[in-house]
C-alpha cells in the first residue's frame, strides 16, 4: 500500500514509513495518517510482521531506507516489531503501542525497554495521533521538511489549539493564529 502526496504539479517520495504488524492495527495507523495528511507529509505504509513475516519485513525496510526519513512501527501484544525495524536502520524509529491484550501495557513495555544502542521512540498507548506530529516535528529539520513549511505548519497547530482553549474559557483577546 503506497501513498504519494500530490503537490502542485510535483509527486512527492514517502518521507515516512509506516509499518504495522497487522492489518487489524490499520484502524490506528488511519489516526496517524489522517493527520499527516493534514500536514501535507508524503507516506508509505506495509503490513509486516517481526514474528510472522520477517522477510518480507526485511525487503520493505530495504526498501523504505531509500525514500523515508523516519518510521513510525506500529504493534500490540509482545511488539517486537518497532525494535526490529531499529535493529536496521539509523534513521529515527517512533513506536506506537496498540491495545490488544493487557490494556496495551505488554506492548508499551516491549517497545519502551529496547537495550542501549537501539533505542526506540515510544508514544503512548494508541498514541497515533502523537506519532505524527512527532514525526512531522524530525521532519521539519530536514530540507524536504523545510520545502514543506512543517515547523511553521506545527506552530500554526499548536497556536490553533490554544485559540480554541481561549475561546472555550471566553477569555480576551484570544492569541493570533498565524498562517502558514
Ligand atoms: P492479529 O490481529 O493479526 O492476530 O495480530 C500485531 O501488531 C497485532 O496488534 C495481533 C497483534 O499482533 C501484533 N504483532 C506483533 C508483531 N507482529 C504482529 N506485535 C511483531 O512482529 O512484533
Amino acid at each position: 500500500m503506497a501513498c504519494t502526496v500530490t503537490l502542485g504539479s510535483a509527486t512527492m517520495e514517502p518521507l515516512v514509513g509506516i509499518i504495522v504488524g497487522s492489518k487489524s492495527d490499520l484502524p490506528h495507523v488511519a489516526e496517524c495518517t489522517e493527520v499527516l495528511d493534514d500536514f501535507g507529509v508524503p507516506h508509505r505504509i506495509a503490513v509486516a510482521s517481526a514474528h510472522r513475516s520477517p522477510d518480507f519485513l526485511e525487503k520493505i525496510v530495504e526498501e523504505m531506507e531509500k525514500q523515508v526519513e523516519v518510521y513510525i512501527a506500529f504493534a500490540g501484544m509482545a511488539a517486537h516489531l518497532p525494535g526490529v525495524v531499529a535493529s536496521k536502520t539509523v534513521k529515527p524509529v517512533i513506536g506506537v503501542p496498540i491495545s490488544v491484550s493487557l490494556s496495551g501495557l505488554d506492548a508499551l513495555l516491549s517497545i519502551v525497554q529496547m537495550p542501549p544502542g537501539v533505542p526506540v521512540g515510544a508514544m503512548a498507548i494508541d498514541g497515533a495521533k502523537n506519532a505524527a506530529i512527532f514525526a512531522t516535528g524530525i521532519l521539519a529539520t530536514t530540507e524536504r521538511g523545510k520545502a514543506l513549511k512543517l515547523g511553521d505548519k506545527l506552530t500554526q497547530m499548536r497556536a490553533k489549539r490554544a485559540a480554541e482553549d481561549y475561546a472555550a474559557s471566553e477569555e480576551e483577546p484570544a492569541p493570533d493564529v498565524p498562517t502558514v
